[in-house]
């Protein structure tokens, strides 16, 4: 960030925190307990302007939340570019110099949920990153799928009627799983490839640092002679792509709605930075029409398999913001803030955009004058005549608020690459109220999507399908939903009408073939790494405590956030003397809020541990949810008889069955088997082939 805006923000962030208690005009006052009355038991009086003012304030504290994306969280950091291999293809600046590290902002959203319904619901998630570059504000407002629901702008207002909540009693919140959305999907079949993307794990993120982004429209760079290529943006995140299950989901938005939003604030809070990498698939102009498919349909994506995705640079998050409302909350951004060397096509769904984020500030913010919000301030100096206007901070002087002038100012910029220039695209046609022809396969992507998924992929979407359409109320509003299905795979809609306990129509289903795209599966994104994982030690008196202790200073070693979790928070007397205080009460967190769980030894422990239903729950649920379990020593005992004889619990030495990594004796829990296997499992994230079944939900 430049000093510049670092001092700037610094300013505002002084205002207001140092110094004895004032009136907004500076007035100080020593009391704020108690209005002024005529008597201690009088009336208030009017004359109480420092009690008026304060609630006066208070009472206008609300701005209107964002209409979509209105739950969210966001952070600073940088994007740097690794070489400069992309200046044959843009003049933008940030792109090109290895040397140069922009400032940025990234808020992640939910999109149906108002700004205080829970992070976890099934939901396409808002990725946008403000770069702060020396040419003027760059904003790339993405999501977590390549891919959206609706071809033309103009369909939005009737898509986000149909999934926010239904408009006599606002139910559901936060949920597609109802008529309305539904009804909507059955009768706009350009919807179908993003709700495969909307019933997969894509839509249930186990945190914002683990989701994949993408710019989602075709864009254009352009190179300093003017030259265009068609260009797709990605963000790979450093950790791979991980989810929850959905069950995970609905308990946690329970116990700790802000899951996704916490997640992002301790990472950082503990420096392990989120990271991605920007990759960009490039198109030469001439090759617009190579494609089975129109590249300025948004319910398309070029498979990497046909097109490489090349990497630029790399995204880093490393600030958390000071004020939630004044950054987050404030930061406002637009489609159509570009740069030189970047450029928009003819998306038309991009062409809505570039219209509506102006247009949704102005009301959000209160008037024209939001880029002066320290936020959305831009790096680069602004000279312009626009002037006053609702919360002008600007004490603008001379005379001249026009142009031309007599003074010549502000002047008039260069040539590109300094100054903005539009791709000179050659255009023509009549103007007509129509869908391109070439826009009217909406569901061969959404075969080749499903026909990509790994086995469980495609039991969680089968499932997803028949959560949400069995909360439907409507029989035919169901019915065109799975009949729909019919048109992507036979084999899908089969598995979901048998599960919603409906009959198929009998018609052919549409010829797709078999083709493919490996990369859309994400478990074809696991990263060799476990930094962050979440593990839970459960713990009581009577444990190992060196073992213990050894188990947590390896997993902390290895980048595990590891909480030792007890019936009580505190210290904890182990059998063997040694010194361990217990983060958390058990009863306090949940299996949920974790990547995996060690049950260490020792018997009084284990023996505690099991009178507990709390602990005997955490530790069953979290095998039911197919994370890593690893027992130890007496910590084998801390389930029932019986309950996990799948996993091989009767062997000796260190044993893995299934993720669950035990090892028969206290003193086998220092060795690095133990360790070593247990932190390989939980590199997978979970153990998809575990047998579950017999375990209660
Ligand atoms: Fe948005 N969208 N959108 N959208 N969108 C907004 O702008 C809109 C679309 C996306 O963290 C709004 O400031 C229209 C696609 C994100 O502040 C609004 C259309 C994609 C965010 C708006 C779309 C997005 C928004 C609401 C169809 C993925 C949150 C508040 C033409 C590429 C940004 C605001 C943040 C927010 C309009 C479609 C992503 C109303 C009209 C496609 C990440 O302007």
């Amino acid at each position: 960030m430049s000093e510049d805006k670092i001092r700037r923000l610094d300013a505002d962030r002084r205002h207001g925190e140092q110094g004895a208690l004032t009136t907004q005009q500076g007035v100080q006052v020593d009391h704020t307990d108690d209005s002024l009355s005529a008597g201690a038991r009088g009336p208030t009086l009017l004359e109480d302007f420092h009690a008026r003012e304060k609630i006066t304030h208070f009472d206008h504290e609300r701005i209107p939340e964002r209409v979509v994306h209105a739950r969210g969280a966001g952070a600073y950091g940088f994007f740097q570019p690794y070489d400069s291999w992309l200046s044959e293809y843009t003049a933008a600046e940030f792109l090109r110099d290895p040397e140069l590290a922009t400032p940025v902002f990234v808020r992640f959203s939910t999109v149906a949920g108002s700004r205080g319904s829970a992070d976890t619901v099934r939901d396409v998630r808002g990725f946008a990153t403000k770069f702060y570059t020396r040419q003027g504000n760059y904003d790339l407002v993405g999501n977590n799928m390549p891919v959206f629901f609706i071809q033309d702008g103009i369909k939005f207002p009737d898509f986000v009627h149909a999934v926010k909540p239904e408009p006599d009693n606002e139910i559901p919140q936060a949920q597609s799983a109802h008529d309305t959305f539904w009804d909507f999907v059955g009768l706009q079949p350009e919807t179908l490839h993003m709700v495969m993307w909307l019933m997969s794990d894509r839509a249930l993120p186990r945190s914002y640092r683990m989701m994949q982004g993408f710019g989602v429209h075709t864009f254009r760079l352009v190179d300093g002679h003017g030259n265009g290529t068609f260009v797709k943006f990605h963000w790979k995140p450093r950790l791979g792509v991980h989810s929850l299950l959905w069950d995970e989901c609905q308990k946690i938005a329970g116990k700790d709605p802000d899951f996704n939003r916490r997640d992002l604030w301790d990472a950082i809070e503990s420096g392990a930075y989120p990271e991605w990498e920007l990759g960009v698939q490039l198109i030469a102009e001439e090759d617009e029409h190579a494609f089975d498919f129109d590249l300025l349909d948004p319910t398309k994506v070029v498979p990497e398999e046909q097109v490489p995705v090349e990497p630029v640079g790399r995204l880093v998050l490393n600030r958390n913001p000071d004020n939630f409302f004044a950054e987050t909350e404030q930061i406002a951004f637009h489609t159509a803030n570009i740069v030189p060397g970047i450029d928009f096509t003819n998306d038309p769904l991009l062409q809505a955009r570039n219209f509506s984020y102006l247009d949704t500030q102005l009301i959000r913010l209160g008037g024209p004058n939001f880029a002066q919000l320290p936020v959305n301030r831009p790096v680069a100096e602004v000279h312009n005549n626009q002037r006053d206007g609702y919360g002008q901070n600007l004490v603008h002087t001379g005379k001249h608020a026009y142009f031309p002038n007599a003074s010549g100012c502000p002047a008039i910029g260069g040539a590109f690459p300094e100054v903005f220039a539009h791709y000179q695209e050659k255009v023509s046609g009549k103007k007509v109220r129509q869908r391109s022809a070439s826009f009217t396969d909406h569901v061969g992507q959404a075969a080749l999507f499903w026909n990509s998924m790994s086995e469980i992929e495609q039991q969680h979407i089968v499932a997803a399908f028949c959560f949400e359409l069995g909360k439907v109320t409507m029989p035919p509003i169901r019915e065109r939903a799975v009949d729909r299905l019919l048109d992507i795979d036979r084999g899908l809609a089969t598995r979901v009408a048998e599960g919603l306990g409906i009959q198929l129509a009998d018609r052919p289903r549409r010829e797709h073939g078999e083709v493919s795209s490996p990369a859309l599966s994400q478990l074809n994104t696991t990263m060799d790494t476990v930094d962050t994982r979440r593990v839970a030690i459960l713990a009581a008196d009577g444990i190992d405590g060196l073992g213990t202790g050894k188990v947590l200073e390896a997993l902390r070693e290895a980048g595990v956030v590891a909480e030792i979790l007890a019936p009580q928070e505190g210290l904890i007397s182990a059998a063997d003397g040694a010194n361990l205080r217990a983060d958390r009460a058990v009863n306090t967190m949940a299996s949920v809020l974790y990547d995996g769980v060690v049950v260490p030894g020792g018997a009084g422990a284990v023996e505690t541990l099991r009178a507990d239903g709390y602990a005997v729950h955490f530790v069953l649920e979290a095998y039911k949810h197919a994370k890593p379990v690893g027992l130890c020593g007496a910590g084998r005992d801390i389930l029932p008889d019986g309950v996990l004889d799948v996993a091989g619990l009767g062997r000796n030495g260190v044993f893995e069955e299934h993720g669950v990594v035990s090892s028969d004796a206290t003193g086998e829990l220092l060795e690095d088997a133990f360790l070593q296997r247990f932190l390989t499992v939980l590199k997978g994230h979970r153990v998809w082939d575990r047998p579950t079944a017999h375990i209660p939900a």
